[in-house]
């Protein structure tokens, strides 16, 4: 898969009133290269107008599309891949159903979880939650940045940090080891999104410099 540093997850509920498109769009024209469409209480064609909208942007972008747990969705759109969880169907079958193409990730919690997805064919792996959350409902507790150092000593594949990462702390992670890192609220409710990924993608180019 194409590499990225900054990944967005729409988080529709912090994204005041605005709509999906401008605040992704917004995130897009700051430097997020990697968007994932992540809507749990949707119905389906709900879901699907809504990738089907960010298919658009993002094509005309030429940034990536993930979208999360709808398989028939991500297929249906022709996003370029899929976000798995734990509870989800397993990544074998997943591959089964969308084909050697498609990008599938899968949040991982455990270095246990995150070995049986590097062996079970994950073209990249979340990492997480870091920190505390409140945008993911029965989050488990936070792994820390501890977890980020056992996964840069011991799994190859591309991983991104996830779970209240914010600037204030954004050091800290990449201090772990991270390059690639993963938000919702830090990014869609602030007031001036584009900035704001402004803002994060030179925190990150600087600890970058600074840790290399
Ligand atoms: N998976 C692990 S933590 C999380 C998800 C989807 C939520 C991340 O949101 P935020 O607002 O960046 O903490
Ligand atoms: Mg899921």
């Amino acid at each position: 898969m194409k590499d990225f540093r900054l990944y967005a997850i729409t988080g529709e509920e912090f994204h005041s009133g605005r709509s999906m498109v401008d605040v992704m769009e917004k995130a897009i024209l700051g430097g997020v290269d990697i968007i994932q469409l992540r809507d749990k209480k949707s119905s389906k064609l709900d879901v699907l107008k809504k990738a089907q909208k960010l298919r658009k942007l993002t094509e005309k972008h030429q940034v990536t599309f993930i979208v999360n747990d709808h398989i028939d969705v991500a297929l249906a759109v022709g996003a370029d891949g899929i976000h798995v969880g734990q509870d989800d169907l397993p990544l074998d079958e997943v591959r089964k159903i969308v084909g050697p193409d498609m990008i599938i990730g899968i949040s991982t919690h455990h270095i246990d979880e995150a070995k049986a997805a590097e062996q079970g064919g994950a073209d990249y792996i979340g990492v997480g939650p870091i920190f505390p959350t409140n945008s993911k409902e029965d989050v488990v507790d936070p792994v820390t940045t501890t977890y980020i150092q056992q996964i840069e000593e011991e799994i190859t594949i591309p991983y991104v940090a996830i779970g209240g990462i914010k600037r204030h702390n954004l050091k800290q992670v990449m201090e772990a080891g991270a390059r690639r890192v993963c938000m919702i609220t830090e990014i869609v409710q602030a007031e001036d999104v584009q900035a704001r990924c402004e803002e994060i993608i030179q925190i990150m180019d600087e600890q970058k410099e600074a840790l290399s």
